[in-house]
């Protein structure tokens, strides 16, 4: 299906299959309902989506699961727009960037593509209640001097799961500086984080002990 409306998209309580192609744009909000949906955004604009809800609630012992994917499609979420997923997949050749300074995402997330916090301030914390799956590139804000300037922040309430994260560092006005204890704090696993899940940075600016994944 691909999808061009004014008023949104609705689903009942059955699964849907709804894919957004590319020249497809969606407008207002999407509420799927009970059921197990999946809603694909495939180089389909979402720019104009008010509300992406997967329907019923974000907790998988109902057995619906949920499934919002970004593949070739980039834009901006506000993450409190975006409820009711049990997972969210970005691909590659998709970069979310993410509105406002504090967002809460409650999803599993899964991203071979781009999670965006970069806007030249170092303001900006991603939370994400769930599961990461890496691969992709995260791009944060840093001062890299001492420390004391500050970071945007990703942090991972569950567990690491599997793949490398790039990290992709982009410097806002700092001149350097020798940090203590863990360096910079960017990333932070509160759950596990098994051999062969790891994050590394992508950029020939160095900060010392700058990469603490906790
Ligand atoms: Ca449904
Ligand atoms: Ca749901
Ligand atoms: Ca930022």
């Amino acid at each position: 299906m691909s999808a061009t409306s004014a008023m949104g998209i609705y689903n009942d309580a059955g699964d849907s299959v709804i894919t957004v192609a590319t020249g497809a744009t969606v407008i207002g909000s999407i509420s799927l309902g009970d059921g197990s949906d999946q809603l694909s955004f495939v180089g389909g604009d979402f720019s104009g989506v008010t509300t992406f809800d997967g329907g019923d609630d974000a907790d998988v012992a109902d057995t619906f699961i949920d499934t919002l994917t970004f593949d070739g499609s980039s834009g901006l979420l506000s993450a409190a727009d975006v409820i009711n997923w049990e997972m969210i997949l970005i691909e590659a050749d998709s970069n979310i960037a993410f509105d406002g300074v504090e967002n809460l995402v409650t999803a599993n997330l899964s991203s071979t593509g781009e999670i965006n916090l970069q806007d030249g301030s170092t303001d900006d914390n991603l939370t994400q209640i769930g599961d990461f799956n890496g691969g992709g590139t995260l791009s944060l804000d840093v001062v890299a001097d001492d420390g004391s300037g500050g970071a945007d922040t990703f942090t991972i309430q569950g567990d690491l799961i599997s793949g490398t994260t790039v990290l992709n560092i982009a410097n806002v006005g700092g001149a350097g500086g020798e940090t203590t204890g863990d360096g910079i704090l960017l990333v932070t696993v509160a759950g596990n984080s098994p051999p062969g899940a790891s994050a590394s940075l992508d950029s020939t600016l160095l900060i010392p002990h700058s990469l603490a994944v906790t």
